[in-house]
C-alpha cells in the first residue's frame, strides 16, 4: 500500500484499486461464480438449515459446503457464504500477494478472513446503507495509532465485469469513518444526497473499513450485479458471515487439505504456533 492510497484511505475511510485481479483471474472468477449461482439457486429453498444468532435461515449445502439465502427475481438478492468450499478456483483469492499487501497495510495484529460472500443483485435490487460514526458497532472500529491505521474488520469487493452506478454501484459516504453523529438521510442509498457510486471496470477492487457508511446502488440495468467480498480483522474475530455469525469459520476438511499453509492461516483464529 503506498502513499498515497495509505493517505486516501485514512482520509475517505475506502480505495478503489484499479487491476487488481488481471483477465485470466477475471475470466477463471466469473465461470465458477456463474456455475455457483445456478447450483446455489437450485437449493436455496431445500433442508438442510443454517440458523444464526442473527436471525439467519440459510440453505446450508452439504456436498458443496456453501450457505445460500435469496432468490432470483426482480428486486431481489442471492447471497453465497462460505463459497471456498465449493469450488477450488476461488483458492485464487486466498493469500493473495497484492490483497494482502493491502490488507497488512490497515490490520495491524495477524489478519484472517472473517467473510466471504459471493453477492449477486438482480435488476431493481439495491443494498441499503449501514456503517459510518465513530461509535458504530466495535467490531468495525477504525482507529489510529502509533502504529498507523490499525482497522478492525475491513472488505475487498472484487468485480467480476465492469459495473456503473446504472448498473448497482458499490457507493459510499467518504470520510463517515470518522464522523460522530449517525447520517440524518434516509437508509436508501439512491436518496442519500451524500452518497457516491464507485464506477469501476472486471478485474478493480475496492478496499474499505466496515464503519464507512456504505451501501449499493439500485441496479437499474439489465445486467446482473455480481461480485466476491472477502472480510478481514484480527485473528480473533470470529466469523462475520451471517449464516455463521460470530462462530468459528466453516472451512471443510477437504477445502483444508488442498490449502497451502499460508491459507489455511487465514482461516486459524488462534496464533499458527499455539494449533
Ligand atoms: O455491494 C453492495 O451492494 C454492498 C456490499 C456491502 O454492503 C458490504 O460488502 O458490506
Amino acid at each position: 500500500m503506498n502513499e498515497i492510497e495509505t493517505f486516501e484511505f485514512d482520509r475517505q475511510g475506502y480505495i478503489v484499486i484499479e487491476k487488481l485481479l488481471n483477465e485470466t483471474q477475471v475470466a477463471a472468477l466469473a465461470e465458477a461464480v456463474d456455475e455457483l449461482e445456478e447450483h446455489a439457486l437450485a437449493h436455496v429453498t431445500q433442508s438442510p438449515r443454517k440458523q444464526s444468532g442473527w436471525g439467519a435461515n440459510y440453505h446450508a449445502n452439504p456436498e458443496r459446503g456453501y450457505h445460500a439465502n435469496g432468490e432470483r427475481a426482480e428486486g431481489k438478492t442471492l447471497i453465497v457464504e462460505d463459497y471456498w468450499n465449493a469450488n477450488p478456483a476461488f483458492d485464487i483469492l486466498l493469500d493473495h500477494q497484492p490483497t494482502m499487501d493491502y490488507i497488512h497495510g490497515i490490520v495491524k495484529q495477524r489478519p484472517t478472513i472473517n467473510n466471504s460472500e459471493i453477492r449477486i443483485r438482480y435488476q431493481g435490487n439495491a443494498t441499503g446503507c449501514h456503517g459510518g460514526t465513530v461509535s458504530a458497532s466495535q467490531k468495525y472500529r477504525y482507529s489510529y495509532t502509533e502504529h498507523g491505521i490499525d482497522c478492525m474488520m475491513v472488505r475487498m469487493v472484487y468485480f467480476i465485469h465492469d459495473c456503473t452506478n446504472e448498473q448497482g454501484a458499490f457507493c459510499v459516504v467518504p470520510g463517515t469513518h470518522k464522523t460522530n453523529l449517525p447520517s440524518p438521510h434516509s437508509n436508501d442509498p439512491d436518496e442519500d444526497p451524500d452518497m457516491i457510486g464507485l464506477e469501476v471496470k472486471a478485474g478493480d477492487a475496492i478496499l474499505f473499513t466496515e464503519n464507512l457508511r456504505h451501501g449499493g446502488f439500485l441496479n437499474r440495468s439489465e445486467q446482473t450485479r455480481k461480485t466476491l467480498h472477502v472480510g478481514y480483522g484480527p485473528h480473533w474475530m470470529m466469523s462475520q458471515n451471517i449464516a455463521t455469525m460470530d462462530e468459528k469459520q466453516h472451512i471443510t476438511a477437504e477445502t483444508c487439505a488442498r490449502l497451502t499453509e499460508a491459507q489455511r492461516d487465514l482461516f486459524r483464529a488462534y496464533s499458527p504456533k499455539t494449533s
